[in-house]
């Protein structure tokens, strides 16, 4: 029997503080959020089996053993929850539905493993060419049921799970050590630009599909419903008709000053202000960050700060967060509020206020700080 910690009644569901989470390039796995939809196994990674099946030449049952014997890769990117920000979507346009997460569910950490691409190639796919543009990579994870399902699942459709440029790995390592529980060991997908919700821990089967993962967790929650889908019976009709969210969109939060502190100004008339942004799906990295004092009427762009070498070593950074910091002209008094938005290096940016939707995901307003008493 697998040991299980938390329970699917009350998983573990936990954010970072906004100014430790930037206090660092990489996030330490001690930072990084917890996103459960049921307990958190302890496996043991020497007798774990991952099964690749469906549409293959070839079945295969893994170890982690045979993972760590092909080619390993290292990416470094953001890993969200399409929740992140729903608090603000809640307070700022209407009540939503979903845990309410602050600007914390997001890590942005370096993971090892192979590509899912070597892992398919050694099973083979057994589908037509012509199938292969409307198939799908299911991945699942059976080691405890969750609040809404029997197991967790999702999964990418094929060309994107299986294009070398995705960088979609069967990650064994979390910042250059093995997963801890928490975060999927032994083996977890990791999806880089795609909502955290596909990038299942604790994995245990892949397989070649022509249909995307029945789970609920792919068929449910993860979707942006039209304005129409005002609550749970509503819903009901659009869930069928949505896809499930894949690509983030271009997102940036203000950590600090937090919304309702107390801040002094400097002798320039100026506060610092710092925070996170994240390009969406493939069009990163982020290349420009601009901040306002003035409630949008003007903006002064803000310096990406630089990432320290070793951390970095030589990976690519298209997938991985950007750190920011500027200093902004803001009038003293109360209620005073600094606003942040990012551009991409393909040129998307952030709506000051983007639609509700019922599950309050994918939010990427401009960032905010709000009630600022500036002094
Ligand atoms: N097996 C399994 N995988 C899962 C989940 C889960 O509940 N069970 N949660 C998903 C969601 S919604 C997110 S946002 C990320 C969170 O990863 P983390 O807990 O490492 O932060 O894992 C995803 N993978
Ligand atoms: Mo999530």
């Amino acid at each position: 029997m697998v040991h299980l910690e938390y329970s699917v009644e009350e998983p573990l569901n936990r954010e970072p503080e906004l100014p430790t989470l930037v206090s660092s390039f990489i996030t330490p796995t001690s930072y990084a959020y917890d996103r459960n939809h049921g307990p958190i196994p302890h496996i043991d990674a020497s007798t774990h089996r991952i099964t690749v099946s469906g549409h293959v030449q070839k079945e295969l049952s893994l170890s982690v053993e045979d993972l760590k014997a092909l080619p390993q890769k290292t990416v470094i990117c953001a890993l969200q929850c399409a929740g992140n920000r729903r608090h603000t979507m809640r307070t700022k346009l209407k009540e939503v539905n979903g845990v309410d997460w602050f600007d914390g569910a997001v890590m942005n950490c370096r993971w090892r493993g192979p590509l899912l691409l070597d892992v398919i190639s050694l099973a083979g796919i057994s589908l037509p060419e012509s199938e292969l543009p409307h198939a799908h990579i299911t991945f699942s994870s059976h080691q405890t049921p969750c609040q809404d399902d029997s197991y967790y699942g999702a999964s990418l459709p094929l060309p994107r799970a299986l294009s070398p440029s995705s960088s979609i790995l069967l990650a064994l390592e979390m910042n250059d050590a093995p997963l801890t529980p928490n975060h999927g060991a032994p083996v977890r997908v990791i999806t880089p630009g795609i909502a955290g919700a596909r990038s299942v821990k604790w994995l245990d089967k892949i397989e070649v599909s022509l249909k995307e993962s029945p789970n609920y967790y792919q068929q449910h929650d993860y979707k942006i419903l039209p304005p129409e889908a005002k609550d749970k019976e509503s819903a009901e009709q659009w869930w069928g008709k949505v896809d499930a969210i894949m690509d983030m969109p271009v997102n940036s939060v203000v950590a600090v000053p937090g919304s309702g502190e107390r801040v002094e100004r400097g002798e320039d008339g100026c506060i610092e202000v710092r925070g996170y942004a994240l390009p969406s799906g493939t069009d990163g990295p982020v290349v420009k960050v601009e901040v306002s004092g003035d409630g949008g009427e003007t903006w002064t762009e803000a310096a990406i700060l630089e990432r320290q070498e070793e951390e970095v070593m030589g990976a690519e950074l298209k997938w991985a967060w950007s750190l920011w910091r500027a200093r902004v002209r803001v009038e003293s008094g109360e209620g005073r509020r600094v606003l942040s938005r990012a551009v991409d290096s393909k040129g998307n940016t952030q709506a000051e206020c983007p639609e509700w939707n019922y599950r309050g995901v994918a939010y990427n307003g401009y960032g905010e700080a709000t009630g600022l008493h500036v002094v």
